[in-house]
């Protein structure tokens, strides 16, 4: 029996774990108590780490499909000869951008795939690059590039010291905290209103955060740009704007307060359904508490109005003087200096420098946005998209339209999934090139100390024996690399890179990083390195965040443009919707849909472990009693939910947490597709609730999809 610690990996709150192991076999999974940072705390989804390890449906050798569409085992090297062979010939007869890349949310919890993605695409020479960030976080990406200088560069609530916590469509009880490492976020909150602090959440559902929460109110979905405009005209109406140390490198501030000039609260009450004076009072006891910090996610995200909104909540932190101060919106110090590597060593620094083929939207940080991926693939031309390389994801489930994702990864010539799983999206591919799983590798977070409410670094040692004849994700992409590399620099000098780069990746390209980074060399004796960090086991507390501008800033000047024109030219926008007519109550049966998460969930996986399920039904629509007693519904009566794009059924609960007029269904379900080998999974009921999202709804700044206030209808089944 042995005993073993480190973090998971599966979301970004990143706990502490104990994990015990007798012939190699987990058998116990529980918090760490001696981690800094989760103090102890783990989620269901942890302790079911043991379940995917031990799944038999879990893939872990190679996988080729064979004519009549069965599935053949392949040994690996013949796998990666047969997937280089393709995606060359592919290249050689359509050009560089014949083949993309999406990549899952799973690959920022990998140091293999964060550190070698950039050099296959390199090696590639595609500008066909897609991710889940585009259906998530990429206008607090394309802000942080705008304000800050790397879109990775990404300020967080100083959540564990500040007074005033504002939460606007996040769900950090829930979710464990997103750009925001802060595991066990509810012991942190309890904390902060223990300590004499207050809680406000802005969301058209009373979450799990909101029932913990000194208030609550509900929101119009998709209005949180007038709301938030209201309170930055508030903050100058009422002369309440204190910049502090920002005022000596923060420009643009009285553009701000004449854009917002009309936006008074009485303007924007019926559109966001929250009176003025309650805006009124929200904003100054924003701006009267000592510390403060607004903090936004999905729910301001994935909007149409996505950038603007959010931009708007960093000048409500900026104008009253929070930004990088104690108790504030902070930004972390981390061991592996992700936003300055980054930027330094990829082409992420850059927006708009080319635009997509058939749709003409702006490129940011390299990549087009995931909506856009199925129209590359099926619009035929120069450029037209052959071949894709499937990362962990599952785009099926996770993207909008997710039917025609299906017919368009139908449509490839040849597609290569990296993934342990036979899911919604990877049965399309015709190789399936299964990596170890977590606990089988070692791992670094090069990603989550950036975004972490407090300074820490924590190695994680390997704790199970993978399989024999196994390969790990760092594997993979090295042997894709070297072969796709071999084309264009001959066979010999790839295979020397590829010895080199061997020996180089990822351990000593982090040791590296850590020994120039923040906490590295200029630190003298109390240097870290890759060594030191391993020789404590439950991780490295590296302190409370400190204020790191203007000199971490990295744009010209180290100045903040908080008038940036990209975002001030999108004004007119907003007038137009603080002018139109409110989408929803238009008929008794149309809603504005939004989503959910669910602590025994991962986005569209974890679904396969029993443990994780059983209960009530994950996938139900959520509706409040008003709008059911108008129309008949009853909780586990079967509805029709429909948009343009499609309709899809589904269980209806009644509830009171959801706003009247709102509807609320959760993604990543409704694995009934034939093909897919995640058997519980599939015996899930549920329905995808993306197959009804439309991917003409995102916002045009950043490219992010619109997902939540969707427009429905819903009508009784077979009505
Ligand atoms: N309607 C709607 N749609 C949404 C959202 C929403 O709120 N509403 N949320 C969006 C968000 S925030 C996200 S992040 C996306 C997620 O979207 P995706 O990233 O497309 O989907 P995931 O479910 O995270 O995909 C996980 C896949 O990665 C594989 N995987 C896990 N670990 C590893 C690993 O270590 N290596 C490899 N190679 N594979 C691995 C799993 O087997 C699984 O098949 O969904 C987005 N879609
Ligand atoms: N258990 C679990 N944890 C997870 C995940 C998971 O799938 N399961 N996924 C991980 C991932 S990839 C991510 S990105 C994070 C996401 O982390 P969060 O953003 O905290 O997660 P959500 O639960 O999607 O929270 C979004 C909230 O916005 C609200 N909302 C919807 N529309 C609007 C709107 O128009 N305005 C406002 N103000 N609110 C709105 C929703 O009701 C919801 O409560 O969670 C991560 N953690
Ligand atoms: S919250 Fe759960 S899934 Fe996320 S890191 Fe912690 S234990 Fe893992
Ligand atoms: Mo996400």
């Amino acid at each position: 029996m042995s005993v073993h610690y480190r973090a998971c990996n599966l979301c970004e709150a990143s706990c502490g774990l104990q994990i015990t192991v007798e012939d190699n076999r987990i058998t116990d999974i529980r918090g760490d108590a001696d981690d800094p940072m989760s103090q102890g705390y783990v989620c269901p989804k942890g302790i079911a780490l043991a379940d995917l390890h031990a799944d038999p449906d879990r893939l872990r050798h190679p996988l080729r499909k064979r004519a009549d569409g069965g599935w053949e085992p392949i040994g690996w090297d013949a796998a990666f000869d047969l997937v280089a062979q393709r995606l060359l010939d592919i290249r050689r007869r359509h050009g560089d951008d014949s083949i993309g890349m999406y990549l899952g949310n799973p690959i920022t919890h990998g140091w293999a795939p964060v550190t070698l993605i950039p050099l296959l695409l390199n090696a590639l020479g595609t500008k066909h690059r897609y991710s889940a960030a585009s259906v998530d976080q990429q206008p607090q990406h394309l802000l942080s590039y705008l304000l800050f200088g790397s879109p990775l560069l990404l300020p967080v609530p100083d959540i564990d010291r500040t007074d005033h916590l504002l939460v606007i469509g996040a769900n950090p009880v829930v979710s464990n905290g997103s750009i925001m490492t802060a595991p066990d976020v509810r012991r942190r909150l309890r904390a902060l209103r223990d300590r004499g602090g207050r809680l406000v959440v802005i969301d058209p559902r009373r979450t799990e955060t909101a029932d913990m929460a000194d208030e609550h109110h509900f929101i119009e979905p998709g209005a949180d740009v007038l709301l938030l405009a209201a309170m930055v005209h508030t903050l100058f109406a009422e002369d309440l704007i204190t910049l502090g140390s920002a005022q000596f490198y923060v420009d643009g501030v009285e553009v701000i307060g004449d854009l917002v000039a009309d936006y008074t609260p009485e303007a924007v009450a019926d559109r966001t359904g929250i009176d003025a004076d309650t805006i009124r009072r929200l904003t100054r006891d924003f701006a009267a508490a000592p510390t403060a910090a607004a903090y936004a996610r999905l729910g301001v995200c994935q909007t149409e109005f996505g950038t603007t909104a959010y931009w708007l909540v960093h000048a409500l932190n900026i104008l009253t003087g929070r930004l990088d101060t104690t108790g504030g919106w902070m930004f972390s110090l981390p061991a592996f200096d992700l936003p300055v590597i980054g930027a330094k060593t990829t082409d992420l620094i850059g927006y708009d420098r080319w635009r997509s083929r058939v749709r003409n939207i702006p490129e940011f940080a390299a990549e087009f946005p995931s909506i856009t991926l199925a129209d590359e693939i099926l619009t035929p031309g120069q450029g037209q998209l052959r071949a894709m390389i499937l990362y962990a994801g599952n785009p099926v489930l996770t993207v909008p339209d997710g039917r025609r994702m299906d017919t368009a990864l139908d449509d490839l010539e040849f597609c290569v999934a990296v993934d342990f799983y036979l899911n919604e999206s990877t049965r399309h591919a015709d190789v399936i090139l299964p990596p170890t799983a977590l606990l089988e590798r070692e791992e670094f977070d090069v990603v989550f100390g950036a975004v972490s409410v407090h300074n820490h670094v924590r190695f994680g040692e390997q704790v199970l024996d993978p399989d024999d004849d196994t390969r790990s994700d760092a594997d993979i992409l090295l042997e894709l690399l070297w072969r796709i590399e071999a084309d264009r620099n001959g066979r010999w000098r790839a295979r020397l890179a590829h010895r080199a780069r061997s020996g180089f990746f990822p351990h000593r390209f982090v040791d590296a990083a850590l020994r120039v980074g923040p906490w590295g060399l200029r630190k003298g004796r109390r240097a870290l390195s890759l060594a030191k960090i391993r020789k404590h086991e439950h991780g490295l507390d590296l302190g409370p965040l400190e204020p790191v501008l203007p000199k971490r800033l990295m744009t010209e000047g180290k100045r903040i443009r908080l008038d940036h024109p990209v975002v001030t030219t999108d004004w007119p926008r907003v007038h137009s919707l603080l002018d139109g007519e409110p989408d929803a109550h238009r008929d008794p049966d149309h809603f504005l849909l939004i989503g959910k998460r669910h602590l025994r969930s991962n986005n569209s996986w974890m679904h396969n472990y029993s443990r994780l399920l059983g209960g009530s039904n994950r996938c139900a629509l959520l509706m409040h009693p008003d709008d059911a007693q108008h129309l008949g519904h009853s909780t586990g009566g079967q509805v029709t939910v429909a948009t343009d794009v499609g309709s899809i059924t589904a269980e209806v609960v009644i509830s009171e947490s959801v706003m009247p007029g709102v509807v609320c269904l959760p993604h990543g379900w409704g694995h009934s597709r034939e093909g897919s080998r995640w058997r519980t999974a599939e015996s899930t009921t549920g329905s995808s609730v993306n197959d009804i999202t439309d991917t003409a709804r995102f916002d045009p700044l950043s490219g992010n999809a619109a997902v939540t206030g969707v427009p429905v209808t819903v009508r009784a089944f077979g009505r």
